[in-house]
């Protein structure tokens, strides 16, 4: 009876991580104090935020989500007071599903050095994304090419260039 209590329990326990591992999210770690796993769900509790994008046809479309800043906060990243000296030469590096690579330094997504919102999206007009730019992209605003608007977003890497 016992074992079979057991198995039961596994059973439901990987269930549950196929689950889990199924389901969308993304993963921020590096030089951060506390590692992250988010998803969808987690980013709909936040401080949510917008920001428009004009894509390469000219047309601006507004998204909705998160503002990278507070994922950074969340993920104990050397943001506000603590982003000086040193920490000067640490940058967020962001991944994508389809291998697409973008970097930033950490002062362009801190409100001490910039008013500008760069987004995690996960709607667009209100709506999920569609799969092929979903379910999270960044969204940032004010660039003359979208072309640091990561779609597909998996990674945030938070990096120290040491030397
Ligand atoms: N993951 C990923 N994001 C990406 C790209 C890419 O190839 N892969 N291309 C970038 C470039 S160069 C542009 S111009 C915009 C195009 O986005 P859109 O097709 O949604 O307008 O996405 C940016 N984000
Ligand atoms: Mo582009």
């Amino acid at each position: 009876m016992k074992h079979y209590c057991f198995f039961i329990f596994l059973c439901l326990f990987s269930l549950q991580s196929v689950a889990q591992g199924g389901e969308a999210h993304i993963k921020v770690y590096g030089e951060v104090a506390k590692p992250l796993t988010l998803y969808g769900r987690d980013l709909l509790k936040m401080n949510r935020t917008t920001a428009d994008l004009k894509d390469h046809d000219g047309s601006t479309h507004t998204y909705a989500g998160v503002a990278v800043k507070e994922i950074l906060e969340m993920a104990g990243a050397t943001m506000g007071d603590a982003l000086r000296g040193k920490n000067l030469a640490k940058y967020i590096l962001v991944k994508c599903a389809d291998g697409y690579r973008v970097v930033f330094a950490l002062a362009e997504l801190d409100s001490g050095f910039t008013d500008r919102t760069i987004l995690l999206a996960d709607r667009v007009e209100g709506k999920p994304l569609p799969d092929n730019r979903g379910p999270f992209r960044l969204v940032v605003p004010g660039e003359k090419r979208p072309a640091r608007s990561a779609y597909q977003v998996t990674e945030l890497v938070v990096g120290f260039i040491a030397e």
